[in-house]
């Protein structure tokens, strides 16, 4: 059995959405760092980091990191659809999975939790930082826009790990917004993800 460690409206949704893409049988376990009743210390024996999703494997292995869980899911479970067959698409999935947790993900980290990325500890540094960070995040989310344009969806006739990692990431400090201005055919493209039968009973379940 596959042990999901995640929480309601959290990037584990990511995780999740792979999972039943790929027909497996999870059970979850709600953990978090900003929930103090929830199994966080459990969370944090598996994953030091205590960051969810983190993915226990049958075999009791630990899997942290969401690009890293889809490549795993996609590569063990081809039919899927989570990574395209063909070898250039596959490794365009690749870069764009990396490309979300390295430049976007990482800027949500230092836009969430300010206090980790300064030693100054007034509130002003900490909106300082804050600013800054949803300002990259931003700029990186323009630059994955009009870098990655495959459609309908990204990973081709139908959502892939690219579309669930990018629509559920983009869910933070400011993203969608800012897109509605500046990359609307892509804020589009994400909303026809989380309408897709095969992905929106999992949104329901985190974001509704
Ligand atoms: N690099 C990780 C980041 C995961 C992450 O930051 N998760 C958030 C929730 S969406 C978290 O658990 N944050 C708590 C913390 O950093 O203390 C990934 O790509 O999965």
């Amino acid at each position: 059995m596959y042990t999901l460690y995640g929480s309601r409206g959290s990037g584990s949704a990511i995780a999740e959405a792979a999972l039943e893409r790929c027909g497996i049988a999870f059970r979850t376990v709600r953990a978090s760092a900003w929930e103090e009743d929830s199994a966080i210390e459990a969370l944090k024996r598996v994953n030091p980091l205590g960051q969810i999703p983190t993915l226990v494997l049958p075999d009791g292995s630990v899997m942290t990191e969401s690009a890293a869980i889809l490549i795993h899911l996609g590569l063990e479970h081809p039919a899927s659809g989570l990574l395209p067959a063909e070898a250039s698409a596959r490794a365009q999935t690749l870069r764009g999975l990396v490309f979300i947790a390295a430049n976007c993900y990482s800027a949500i980290s230092q836009s969430d939790y300010p206090e980790r990325y300064t030693t100054d500890t007034t509130e002003a540094a900490h909106a300082a930082v804050r600013a800054g960070a949803r300002r990259v995040l931003h700029r990186h989310w323009d630059i994955f826009a009009d870098t990655f344009t495959g459609r309908p969806f990204l990973g081709g006739a139908e959502p892939g790990a690219l579309d669930l990692m990018a629509a559920v990431v983009s869910r933070w400090s400011g993203t969608r917004a800012h897109l509605a201005n500046h990359r609307p055919a892509f804020l589009e493209l994400l909303k026809r993800v989380e309408a897709h039968p095969a992905v929106q009973p999992v949104f329901a379940r985190h974001f509704d």
